[in-house]
């Protein structure tokens, strides 16, 4: 790729990132965390520049790969991998919103967590990609917090085609779950359970098991944001918003 369009892509991408990130995210939204992953090769410690919580290497994690803005993580080529921040950012029925760019194989099917705080048996927040028996759905991104098989917020658009993906996931107090891919519009709205307040690590790239790092991820992550809204605005009830039921419960 000639050099003139490479720097053109970039400048595109850091554009698609802001309108993005404008365009999902409430107007007050704080930066709370940032993990840009522009990391040289070889680094155990992926930098928080907005927090302070940086990210230790679990296993094998590769870094000065090109991302969408700058470098990237790419896990799960290797040995299984991921990034440990500690039992950090416990919103709780807060408002707060996930970004994040995440790249698959083309056709990558096993399921996938890009981005999760959650304790087996206590719920907590999870961005999925593919489906986990009854949760998530093949080839698309999915925002859980406590819900049931169905009280998910999903994406519409694959995430899987080989492609960098911009995935914002965005929680409004009182356990509403909302996702965008690549910008607006909205993909889904979907009430939820409220959001546990619990102990658990912030992973990227795994879940967390009784107390254990658990990688669950094979492909390239960029560019980490949360963010937090100050004072909370009147909920939005949107005419795209649905409502699915289910009698079981994630344990
Ligand atoms: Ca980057």
């Amino acid at each position: 790729m000639p050099a003139s369009k490479r720097r053109a892509n970039r400048v595109l991408a850091f554009t698609l990132l802001g309108v993005s990130l404008v365009a999902a995210a409430p107007a007050s939204a704080v930066i709370v965390a940032h993990w840009r992953f522009d990391e040289p090769v070889g680094t155990t410690v992926a930098v928080d520049e907005t927090g302070g919580f940086d990210g230790q290497v679990v296993g094998l994690a590769e870094f000065g790969v090109v991302g969408v803005a700058g470098g990237a993580v790419a896990l799960g080529f290797g040995g299984p991998g991921a990034l440990d921040m500690g039992d950090v950012l416990r919103f709780g029925d807060t408002d707060f919103s996930l970004a994040l760019w995440v790249k698959t194989l083309p056709g990558e099917s096993d399921v996938m967590y890009p981005l999760a705080k959650h304790a087996s048996g206590y719920g907590g927040y999870l961005v999925g990609i593919n489906n986990d028996a009854n949760y998530g759905a093949p080839g698309k991104a999915w925002f859980f917090d406590l819900g049931a098989p169905g009280l998910q917020a999903y994406s519409t658009t694959d995430v899987n085609d080989g492609q960098w993906h911009q995935v914002i996931c965005v929680y409004r107090q009182g356990g509403e779950l909302s996702i965008y891919v690549d910008g607006t519009p909205c993909e889904d709205v979907q009430l939820a359970p409220l959001n546990p307040v619990i102990g658990a690590r912030f992973i990227v790239g795994g879940l967390d098991f009784s107390g254990n790092v658990q990688p669950y991820y094979r492909g390239w992550i960029d560019d980490v944001k949360s963010m937090t809204t100050p004072s909370s605005p009147t909920r939005s009830t949107t005419s795209t918003r649905t409502h699915r039921t289910s009698s079981s419960t994630r344990s």
